[in-house]
């Protein structure tokens, strides 16, 4: 058993911690309880390395790859759901799950990308209202025959994208009809994959044909935006596109702004010493919501498990500081196979969540008091003494608080769900 200290410790500490914070005007109650009330969607695509399950033997196309043979993936989304629910139970709070067309429940039959429709996520549903998950929605626009040649929406063959429009066009219903069941609003974002390799001669041509397509594909009224509402991803490079991503930044800010949608700021999608937080206040001033894919490249858009890292807290800092948490939604996007796949939803999602508290922890009114008198010397001095401050203490209160473990006892529950689960997956 991992050694933790015992809840009247926790219960101490944190009454200390309170009083530290108070001194800087700090509610650490009031913060913990808007923690609380912030969801993350957790990416199922975590659990199987992106694999989906229509059909075991095609590989991951589409530019992204996750590394690593760690055994015990799921297998089917029965086993998925499994997974999930062992990382949920290690994380406080009640979060969402962020599915994939191609995680449907087929009922052991083959669908093709335009044969999915609302009836197979019932599963999915029906789990979601019984452990109260929000869902969240994708459709899938790689590992499949259409994808091969690189392109799908913004294709030159017009056959292709009438393909794949329809694809956009089904996961929107599906997207609309889990909202319906949930009484929820779905996010559906709009991620895909074209791009070229090496340097292309004609770069407009696709961006001309994928504005038509995704027009095509929001064209359909009948969608109520209170049980969805559609995100668009764009993104620099992939594996075999590393020259040209018809979906870049500008043209999807372009799109998100005048079409009004949600954009979403992957963090691995901009060059590698480009970060999101800033972006987030100019996207704000222009888009009604934005979706997070919290996520960590390393070297290049490597999709690492989330860490506690500067880049994160200061993605987190910008959404409290901007007061924003109502408008943004935070979702992960990170596949690693190299370790036990329910540790590193577990990781990635404490980390997120531990970085939102640090900024719901930081003085703002204070630090933003400092800046307007124009006293930057004592904001630097403040934001580094905030540094210091009893951090560890609230979270380990909220975990107690909200029966999980404390601290990296919650590795002892991975490992015996590794004994007993995990190890009988061939
Ligand atoms: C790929 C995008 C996209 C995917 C998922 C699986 O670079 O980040 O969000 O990771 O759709
Ligand atoms: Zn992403």
């Amino acid at each position: 058993m991992t050694q933790v200290s015992s809840e009247d410790q926790i219960n101490q500490a944190y009454e200390l911690a309170r009083e530290r914070y108070s001194v800087l005007g700090v509610d650490t109650d009031n913060a913990l309880r808007q923690l609380a009330a912030t969801p993350i969607s957790l990416h199922c695509w975590q659990g199987d390395d992106v694999g989906g399950f229509e059909d075991p033997a095609r590989g991951l196309s589409g530019g992204i790859m996750a590394t690593g043979n760690y055994p015990g993936k799921a297998r089917t989304t029965d086993e998925l759901r499994q997974d999930l629910d062992l990382a949920y139970s290690l994380i406080p709070g009640t979060h969402r799950v962020n599915l994939h067309a191609f995680y449907g429940d087929s009922g052991g039959k083959v669908l093709d990308r335009n044969e999915w429709r609302p009836e197979h996520f019932d599963a999915w549903i029906a789990w979601a209202k019984e452990n109260n998950h929000g869902i969240d929605f994708n459709p899938t626009f790689f590992s499949h025959p259409l994808a091969d040649s690189g392109f799908t929406l913004s294709s030159l063959d017009g056959s292709v994208r009438e393909f794949w429009i329809e694809h956009g066009r089904l996961c929107r219903q599906i997207g609309a009809h889990i909202g319906r069941e949930l009484d929820d609003t779905v996010i559906t974002n709009f991620w895909i994959p074209d791009g070229y390799k090496d340097l292309p001669a004609n770069r407009r041509a696709h961006r001309e044909l994928l504005l038509e397509s995704l027009d095509a594909i929001f064209d359909t009224p009948q969608i109520d935006p209170q049980h969805n509402k559609d995100a668009v991803e764009a993104k620099l490079f992939g594996i075999g596109s590393e020259s040209y991503v018809t979906g870049s930044h500008e043209f999807y800010m372009g799109y998100a702004v005048s079409r009004q949608k949600i954009l979403c700021l992957d963090a691995g999608h901009f060059h590698p010493t480009e970060t999101i937080a800033d972006k987030i206040s100019s996207m704000m001033i222009f888009v009604p919501e934005l979706l997070l894919h919290v996520s960590r490249g390393v070297r290049w858009d490597s999709d690492h498990v989330v860490i506690l890292n500067d880049d994160l807290q200061a993605t987190m800092q910008e959404i409290v500081r901007g007061k924003y948490l109502d408008r943004v939604h935070i979702g992960l996007d990170f596949f690693d196979a190299s370790i036990n796949r329910v540790a590193a939803w577990t990781i990635g999602t404490r980390n997120a969540l531990r970085a939102l508290l640090l900024a719901l922890l930081e003085p703002v009114t204070t630090l933003q008091i400092l800046e307007l008198t124009g006293d930057f010397t004592a904001r630097l001095a403040l934001y580094e003494e905030t540094k210091g401050l009893p951090f560890g203490a609230v979270w380990d209160y909220h975990c107690l608080q909200n029966n999980v473990p404390v601290g990296y006892a919650f590795m002892d529950d991975i490992r015996a769900y590794e004994r007993a689960v995990l190890a009988g997956r061939a």
